[in-house]
């Protein structure tokens, strides 16, 4: 979920399904006295929670038309796609989105032992979690899942939570001992429970130290916090997610969003946001640390960013949300750090790059990652870059509009590079036909809703592992947002 903040509210964009408090400017509003919780449509019709509920989940409003593409998830919508391969066993995957197939977003795992040709979609995880004072509190709605793997193969998925109608919420961590079919109850790592007006946290991202340095199987956890103005805080844990250091601020200055934190191949912490400002362009900074975590620097510049309204039909700003992946492979490519982000410096979308190979003190000129023709006016948008640690290969996949003549329908597109960024493969279409983005705004339409859905999400998710690519993308070709796979080899 991706909150913005204007004034003394915070606009959660898309979140009507679930963040009940938007219906009312929406079209549908809560009923007083809400037991059992009714709801008015957009037409007048005054509806139990139970009859919305079937009314989102019903059945997509076209037929399954799958091809050779996987679909991951069994229900849905389903968006925000996050995925770990198991390098001890590379055909066993664990994958994770958020669900919206009930009322409420629920974190939903899925696991596939077969290298990603099938999948077995497991319960949400588990929407309560321990109060700092012990208590168990649920919470409604959860979202933004990411996951990560320390070297014993233990899985964890870090969530937001928040509920609908109160103003708890909190980041929580759940750990998988089984290889991601279950989890524990959430372990806070920031929660707001009984707070009048308590910060909103959002946008948590995950990762753990598998380098076997001093640091070996910390968890390092950022993400935004929105109250007077908005920070990135930090967290890690030294013991396996069962507790969590006291959130510290590390962002130098207010206004950011959509930060990342990766671990290099010495083990030092990288944690990269965007940074909005008033008076200039956004910038992308980084910020690092070499003591596992404790402590953080001054915030180093990476980028400008060429920001870009909401693109054609997509209920985001399109995602110039920035994306990290560390080289820790054995290879001549060890220590890169690659950024990629959209922006549309070049008159319309592209996919930009900038690496540093000094450790994140110096960033290169941004270069172009997609390989259309250069401003061909097509959107290029929501890329995520990830490194196979076993060859070096960097790998990038993102949304691509290149082959929509009217830049409406979309793709998406993977492609790599061995030598560290220098060149790249020509990119390869995955999808094996393109979609309507606008179909996620159908559906909802069609039970007379008229309000923004995340159902695409703001990010996408892939891994690599031994020169084979595992993406996983939201797609909105059923119309409604389904999650799909296309593992494929690249060596
Ligand atoms: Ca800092
Ligand atoms: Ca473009």
């Amino acid at each position: 979920m991706f909150a913005r903040f204007t004034g003394t509210s915070v606009i959660i964009a898309g979140l009507c399904l679930s963040f009940l408090g938007s219906f009312a400017s929406v079209g549908v509003t809560a009923q007083d006295n809400p037991s059992p919780r009714r709801f008015r449509m957009g037409n007048g019709r005054v509806v139990t929670a139970e009859e919305l509920s079937t009314m989102l989940s019903g059945p997509p409003s076209r037929s399954l038309v799958q091809g050779t593409n996987i679909r991951v998830n069994q229900t849905g919508p389903a968006a925000e796609t996050t995925l770990v391969i198991d390098p001890r066993d590379p055909q066993h995957i664990i994958a994770a989105a958020m669900d919206s197939s009930q009322l409420a977003v629920r974190v939903t795992p899925y696991v596939s032992f077969d290298g990603g040709q099938t999948w077995e979609q497991q319960s949400p995880v588990r929407n309560f979690a321990r109060s700092p004072d012990g208590r168990s509190v649920k919470f409604q709605n959860q979202s933004d899942p990411v996951l990560t793997m320390d070297s014993e193969g233990n899985v964890y998925v870090s969530t937001i939570m928040w509920n609908t109608d109160r103003s708890d919420n909190g980041v929580f961590v759940y750990r998988s001992t089984n290889g991601g079919r279950r989890f524990s109850a959430g372990v806070p790592v920031v929660a707001h429970i009984g707070e009048s007006n308590p910060a909103f946290e959002d946008k948590d991202w995950i990762t753990a130290d598998t380098t076997g340095g001093p640091f070996n199987d910390f968890l390092y956890i950022s993400w935004t916090s929105i109250g007077d103005g908005s920070r990135i805080l930090f967290s890690r844990s030294t013991d396996r997610g069962m507790t969590f250091s006291t959130p510290q601020i590390i962002s130098d200055d207010r206004g950011v969003q959509g930060s990342m934190p990766r671990v290099g191949p010495q083990g030092e912490v990288y944690v990269i946001w965007l940074h909005s400002r008033r008076d200039r362009r956004p910038e992308i900074v980084v910020d690092l640390s070499t003591d596992g975590g404790v402590t953080f620097g001054a915030d180093i510049h990476v980028a400008d960013v060429h920001p870009f309204g909401r693109l054609r039909a997509l209920a985001r700003h399109g995602g110039s949300l920035p994306s990290l992946a560390v080289d820790r492979s054995a290879g001549p490519t060890r220590g890169n750090l690659y950024v990629v982000w959209a922006d549309r410096r070049s008159g319309d979308v592209d996919i930009l790059l900038s690496r540093s190979t000094d450790g994140g003190m110096s960033w290169s000129e941004p270069i172009r990652v997609n390989d259309d023709a250069p401003g061909n006016g097509k959107d290029q948008f929501m890329p995520f870059v990830t490194v196979d640690q076993t060859t070096g290969d960097l790998v990038i996949g993102y949304y691509d509009r290149r082959d929509s003549v009217e830049n409406f329908l979309v793709d998406y597109r993977v492609t790599w590079s061995s030598d560290g960024g220098e060149t790249f493969a020509p990119s390869i279409k995955l999808t094996d036909q393109p979609f309507d983005p606008s179909a996620a705004f159908r559906f909802i339409r069609a039970a007379n809703f008229t309000c923004m859905v995340p159902f695409m999400g703001d990010y996408t998710s892939l891994a690599a592992h031994q020169g084979v690519i595992v993406p996983l993308w939201a797609d909105t070709r059923n119309g409604r947002s389904d999650i799909f796979t296309q593992p494929m080899a690249i060596r």
